[in-house]
């Protein structure tokens, strides 16, 4: 470079600046008491103790090397009878430990493709540290992906699955702006 030259503004990009910014908005779907609240609180805050102040809307940026990633989780109420379109990705949970609210995700997974006929959609089976387990793992995993769904398996209490659930989320969100991307330069 030639001393004294200076590069213009716009292209200076500080050192830990992420490249890329996207805003995702996520639903969090599910039968009266399967952990919703408490998944969204491990996912955003690491942890479900000593969280105060969540009234079912919580945003949080996560910086993923030159991409950050910033989500606006909204929790429906469990006895919501239909959604509009305006999110990009739903999730669904149930409990692993009570039958009754396995069968209830196809009620979820039927009000979100009434707007969305191929949504993007993860199916969490929650509370895994409880014995016994009403859903084996098979079952649960056939159904996700008869529904064209992700399945995990969480427990929010002890945060096992948190992190896998963190990554497929990722993951989804990701493909989705790929997705978008090819649809507007074909
Ligand atoms: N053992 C166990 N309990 C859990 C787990 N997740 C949530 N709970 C408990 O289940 C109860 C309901 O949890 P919430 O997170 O409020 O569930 P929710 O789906 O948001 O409930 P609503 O909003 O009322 O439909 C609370 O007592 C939680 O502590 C889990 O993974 N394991
Ligand atoms: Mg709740």
């Amino acid at each position: 470079m030639v001393c004294g030259a200076t590069l213009p503004q716009s292209a200076v990009r500080p050192h830990s600046a992420p490249l890329y910014t996207y805003r995702f908005n996520l639903l969090f779907l599910g039968d009266e008491g399967v952990g919703k609240t408490s998944l969204i609180k491990q996912l955003v805050y690491g942890r479900v103790e000593g969280v105060e102040g969540f009234e079912r809307n919580v945003e949080k940026t996560f910086e993923l090397g030159e991409v950050s990633l910033t989500l606006a989780i909204s929790e429906e109420a469990y006895e919501v009878s239909s959604i509009g379109e305006s999110y990009d990705l739903a999730v669904v949970v149930f409990d692993l430990s009570t039958r009754n609210t396995f069968p209830k995700t196809l009620r979820y997974t039927r009000i979100i493709k009434e707007m969305k006929p191929s949504p993007p959609l993860i199916i969490v089976g929650n509370k895994k540290d409880l014995f016994p387990r009403a859903v084996s793992y098979s079952e649960a995993l056939k159904t996700a992906a008869e529904l064209g769904a992700d399945y995990v398996e969480t427990s929010a209490n002890t945060g096992e699955g948190v992190k896998k659930l963190r990554i497929k989320i990722f993951k989804r969100l990701i493909s989705l702006k790929i997705e978008r991307l090819k649809g507007m330069t074909q």
